[in-house]
C-alpha cells in the first residue's frame, strides 16, 4: 500500500512546469543517509560568482558532472575543484526519485548525470537566472526539496517578466521541461523556521542531464 500516494498530485500552474506535492516524501529518509555520505567526500561550500560575490547557498554536487563557478564563469565539470576528485556518484535513491518523478511529470527516459545539492541556511537565498549550462534543453531538470518551506519565484523567459511565488515544501517535487524549461527562477531569503529533520535548514536537489 502506497500510504503516500493521496499527498501526491501533478499540478502544472504553466505549460512545462509541473509541481509534485509530497512526492519525495518516502523517499526523503533514504536521500538523507545518501546525502550525508555525499557531503562527507564533497563537502558543502560557498562558491564564487563570475563578478567575484560569495554566494549565499552552500552546494556540492554528485553524479559523473557537477556544477561550478568561480571568477572564470558557470560551467560543469567532472572534477570537484577543492579535491580534485571527481564528485561522489550518484547515490541510487537520488536516481530512483528523480527518474520516478520525471516519467510522472510525462518524461519517461530521463537520465541524470549531474546533481546539484543547494543547502539554504537563514538568509541564504537565490537571485533570479536561468538554467542554460546544460547541452541538451529538450531534457527536463527535476528539482526536489527538502527541510524547510522557501518561496520559489517562478517568472518568464524575460528577466523583467513578473514573477509568481509558489511555496516548496519538505518532500515537494518540481519537474522543468518544455516551455518552462529557459524561465527565470529564484528562491526568495530563507526565513527561520525549524523542520523536524533538518533544523533550520533547506535542502533543494536538482537532477539535470549535463553532458
Ligand atoms: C532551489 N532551484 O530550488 C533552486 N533550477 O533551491 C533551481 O535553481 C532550479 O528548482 C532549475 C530547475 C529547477 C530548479
Ligand atoms: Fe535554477
Amino acid at each position: 500500500m502506497d500510504l503516500f500516494a493521496h499527498l501526491t498530485s501533478v499540478e502544472t500552474p504553466l505549460n512545462g512546469l509541473s509541481l509534485l506535492k509530497g512526492f519525495a516524501l518516502q523517499y526523503a529518509p533514504t536521500l538523507l543517509l545518501d546525502l550525508d555520505n555525499v557531503t562527507t567526500q564533497a563537502p558543502f561550500r560557498h562558491m564564487i560568482t563570475p563578478n567575484g560575490l560569495k554566494m549565499s547557498v552552500a552546494m556540492t554536487n554528485c553524479g559523473q558532472f557537477g556544477w561550478v563557478t568561480d571568477r572564470q564563469g558557470y560551467r560543469y565539470d567532472a572534477f570537484d575543484p577543492q579535491t580534485q576528485n571527481r564528485w561522489p556518484r550518484m547515490p541510487d535513491s537520488f536516481l530512483a526519485l528523480s527518474s520516478a518523478a520525471a516519467s510522472a511529470a510525462g518524461y519517461s527516459d530521463f537520465v541524470p548525470d549531474a546533481c546539484l545539492i543547494n543547502r539554504y541556511q537563514v538568509g541564504a537565498r537565490m537571485g533570479l537566472h536561468q538554467d542554460k549550462d546544460e547541452r541538451d534543453f529538450t531534457q527536463p531538470i527535476v528539482s526536489v526539496s527538502l527541510g524547510v518551506t522557501a518561496t520559489f519565484q517562478f517568472g518568464g523567459l524575460k528577466r523583467s517578466d513578473k514573477a509568481s511565488n509558489i511555496p516548496l515544501y519538505h518532500g515537494d517535487v518540481v519537474v522543468f521541461g518544455g516551455e518552462a524549461r529557459l524561465h527565470y527562477h529564484g528562491v526568495r531569503p530563507l526565513k527561520t523556521s525549524m523542520h523536524p529533520a533538518l533544523g533550520a535548514v533547506r535542502i533543494n536537489l536538482t537532477f539535470r542531464k549535463a553532458g
